[in-house]
């Protein structure tokens, strides 16, 4: 087991250092950033008053919305001259938002992702062939720097071109991908139609992260691909890739509590939930000097696993994320997730685990329709097996979601597939 040793620090210690940084962040951005000054002079909060990581609860939030009202640089704790990358979120959700980045704040992102991927197994001697998009993208960079801190092979061949992905696979001799579950999922595909057996690659970890995915979906990526599959996680705003990530237990990511203190609260009422309960992740930068946020409302939902990993890390862990809350469709009323229709599919004999979610709006009705894609020789059955396929998906998804949903089938490989992060909702409603 490689652990570095912060990771195995005593809670005491950790709590002990956390607010140590905590209070220097606080200072850094009452006096370096106008949105925070102004934010803590409004809701009377002098941060030297704040003596205990408890006393963060007085803090106020940050949102993307902030964020966006200071476009591009209005939240910078450092001139111009003192930031050496700058990166900007995807905008999946909106207008994008921009982040910077110091030479200490890039030293300290490629030590917590290399400390990710040890976790994940991956260390020198790794051959690792980083799939996500260079960019303003976070991902592709991240992981980058952080490979290369490790002392690996890196291969930085960003998204896209799948067949050349798969031939340099080969060629190369990569033992770790790195891109999204979506992505990593289509090379599984590709490689098939090409004939190409997984078991002679050289491939032995995959990392994957950007988005939500399932533990069905790990499992099959893991049988597919033949390898060890674990789950990462990060969000530019906060830093990217490296905020939180799975040792090889698999279950649940460790958060690197040493640069972000975490909070798991109700997305309502916004006060703690019971720990192990589901809530939205609430993160605060503890070691950033660009772009520190102060309760950073991630819309990200988990829970915390209270249970110490048998790993021996003492860092907190999370489980994966379910969805984003604005992800989340409210359907007559129920909350679903993509995830858990995904995590059906999976299930289903005869289906693909590729689908599409259409949400209209019909005489003050809210109607679901799935497109799931099923193998051939389903798509060309009889008339009544097809209908006895959809009874059954309606079924198993009514029993998962707790709302009737239509299903439609469609042709195998006739959904769009994804490079990067998927996107398989679309809401036709005007609300
Ligand atoms: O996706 C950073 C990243 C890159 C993480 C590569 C891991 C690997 P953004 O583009 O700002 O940054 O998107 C952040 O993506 O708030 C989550 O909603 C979602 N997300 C990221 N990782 C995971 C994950 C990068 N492992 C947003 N599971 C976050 C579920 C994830 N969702």
């Amino acid at each position: 087991m490689v652990w570095d040793k912060d990771e195995i620090m005593t809670r005491s210690d950790l709590e002990r250092m956390q607010l140590h940084l905590m209070q220097a962040t606080l200072k850094r951005v009452s006096t370096r950033v106008p949105f925070y000054r102004n934010k803590f002079s409004e809701e009377k909060i002098d941060y030297e008053t704040i003596t205990c990581v408890e006393d963060l609860q007085r803090l106020p939030f940050t949102t993307k919305q902030d964020l966006r009202n200071n476009y591009p640089y209005g939240m910078f704790a450092v001139p111009l001259r003192d930031v050496v990358r700058i990166h900007s979120s995807s905008g999946t959700t909106g207008m994008a938002t921009v982040v910077g980045y110091t030479q200490n704040d890039i030293n300290n992102w490629s030590h917590l992702v290399a400390r990710i991927l040890t976790a994940a197994g991956v260390g020198a001697e790794d051959v690792i062939q980083i799939a996500f998009g260079y960019g303003l993208f976070t991902g592709g960079f991240g992981l980058h720097y952080g490979a290369e801190k490790l002392g690996a092979s890196v291969i930085p061949i960003s998204a896209g071109n799948t067949r050349r992905q798969i031939q340099i696979m080969q060629d190369f001799k990569t033992t770790a991908l790195v891109c999204t579950p979506s992505y990593a999922l289509k090379m599984a595909d590709v490689m098939m139609d090409l004939g190409i057996n997984p078991n002679g690659l050289s491939l032995r970890y995959g990392l994957f992260g950007a988005e939500p995915w399932s533990e069905k979906m790990r499992e099959e990526i893991s049988e597919r691909l033949g390898i060890v599959a674990t789950d990462n996680y990060g969000l530019s705003e906060v830093m990217g890739p490296g905020v939180a990530g799975e040792c090889q237990e698999c279950s649940g990511l460790h958060v690197n509590e040493d640069h972000f203190l975490m909070e798991v609260l109700d997305p309502e009422t916004l006060a703690p939930v019971t720990p192990g309960e589901i809530g939205e992740l609430v993160l605060t930068t503890l070691t950033k000097e660009a772009f520190p946020v102060i309760r950073y409302r991630t819309r990200d939902l988990t829970r915390l696993l209270p249970e110490p990993c048998p790993c021996g890390r003492t860092f907190n862990r999370i489980q994966r994320i379910m969805g984003r809350t604005d992800d989340m469709l409210i359907i007559k009323g129920v909350n679903v997730f993509p995830t858990q229709i995904e995590a059906v599919l999976f299930d289903i004999e005869g289906t693909q685990p590729h689908y599409n979610l259409i949400v209209e709006r019909e005489q003050n009705e809210d109607r679901v329709t799935i497109l799931v894609e099923v193998v051939e020789s389903i798509f060309f059955d009889q008339m009544k097996k097809q209908r006895m396929m959809v009874d059954m998906i309606k079924k198993r998804l009514a029993a998962e979601l707790g709302v009737g949903v239509n299903v439609k089938l469609v042709e195998e490989r006739s959904l769009e597939r994804f490079n990067g992060k998927g996107n398989r909702v679309i809401d036709k409603r005007e609300l």
